[in-house]
């Protein structure tokens, strides 16, 4: 093998980023967000910062589901970088935070292959022992948080006080299965090539408008993912359709690329939607004719198809498996951020058979919205 090709090869060696290790949003109002993931997602809020911690600017609540960590935080003074987020973007996500055994070489390595540093690695200690922190520059002004807690048995990290507040119920929801961007006209393959060559990520999947455009709606999308498929990131940039894609919706009212949907594992759909529906989470819903074809489509499947009708519960089937779906409306004022409950039955892929009804119940919101 030639010598330039071995350097590529070296150039482009995955980083050491093993899994999805937090998420973490900037909002207007931490303290009502953590209760509102308490009480509406069944997320226990685990650990804290603020005031009463020795932190005067700005609040953060750190909330656990199953292996799911999300952070809200928010601003304290008028001139805060997390205030100055919220002004631009509404409630969004600022770090989608990956786990890796080695903060220090994966964000060498990141920005020796062009990466923009944001935060230079840190080692926090606190009596729970030591975890590493990182950061790097993605997409608009989302950065990517390296962290490192081999070493760290605490409820969140160094910083953080516990402060145990239990979910009236929790359990029905277990790991991020992906987190998705939203990037503007024709940057999605500039994303594409940061997560492989920064990242060392590959291609996962592809779509295009064929087949992903509905009348209106149109996008594009591919997903990277790192070699042991722990780690999965769609990236969307909008298409030309016969009128304004979600996409290009997403962007200017955020203001920016930004984090689009974060789609949660569960191992029980039926019961985490029943929940979810219950505790008073909006919901898409498609319309009942979806399920009159949905045998020849799906064949048959385990579930029983009238709980699922009545959950509006999505199937899709690929040559492996099959998965069930569903996707929240925006879990804020802009319509921006939602989420998607997913349990995968074999299938990898991402529910391209729902991609039509799904986008013609998005865009009845746009309508309403008179924002399509
Ligand atoms: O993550 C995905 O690719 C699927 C499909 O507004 C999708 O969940 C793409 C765009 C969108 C909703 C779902
Ligand atoms: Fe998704």
């Amino acid at each position: 093998m030639s010598a330039p090709k071995e350097a590529t090869r070296h150039e482009r060696a995955p980083l050491a980023v093993a899994d999805f290790d937090h998420v973490e949003f900037y909002v207007g109002n931490a303290k009502q967000a953590a209760h509102f993931y308490r009480t509406a997602f069944g997320f226990d809020i685990v650990a804290y910062r603020g005031p009463e911690t020795g932190v005067h600017d700005c609040v953060s609540y750190a909330l656990q589901h199953g292996t799911i960590r999300l952070v809200v935080t928010g601003a304290l003074t008028p001139d805060h970088p997390v205030a100055e987020h919220v002004r631009r973007h509404g409630d969004g996500v600022q770090a989608v935070a990956f786990r890796t055994p080695d903060v220090v070489g994966d964000f060498t390595r990141a920005v020796e292959r062009g990466a923009t540093a944001h935060r230079a690695p840190e080692t926090l200690r606190d009596d729970h022992g030591i975890a590493h922190i990182a950061e790097i520059a993605a997409y608009g002004d989302t950065i990517h948080r390296f962290v490192g807690r081999d070493d760290y048995t605490g409820p969140f990290l160094p910083g953080f006080v516990p402060r145990l507040v239990k979910a009236p119920h929790t359990g029905f929801l277990h790991r991020i299965d992906h987190v998705v961007a939203n990037v503007g006209w024709h940057q999605m393959e500039t994303w594409v090539k940061f997560y492989e060559d920064i990242f060392g990520f590959f291609q996962f999947r592809h779509f295009d408008e064929k087949d992903i455009s509905t009348e209106y709606t149109a996008l594009r999308s591919k997903v990277m993912a790192s070699a042991n498929l722990a780690i999965k990131l769609p990236i969307n940039e909008p298409a030309e359709g016969k009128k304004r894609s979600q996409i290009e919706e997403y962007v200017d009212f955020y203001g920016s690329p930004g984090v689009q949907h974060i789609a949660i594992a569960t191992p029980d759909i039926i019961g985490a939607v029943s929940r979810l529906r219950d505790n008073g989470v909006e919901l898409q819903s498609v319309p009942a004719t979806y399920y009159d074809t949905i045998t020849e489509r799906v064949g048959n499947i385990e579930e029983d198809l009238a709980v699922l009708r009545d959950l509006n519960i999505l199937i899709d089937r690929d040559d492996q498996g099959y998965l069930l779906q569903i996707f929240t409306k925006p879990v804020q004022d802009r319509p921006t951020v939602f989420f998607e409950i997913i349990q995968r039955k074999g299938s990898e892929s991402f529910g391209k058979g729902n991609f039509k009804a799904l986008f013609e119940a998005i865009e009845r919101d746009q309508a309403a919205r008179g924002t399509l």
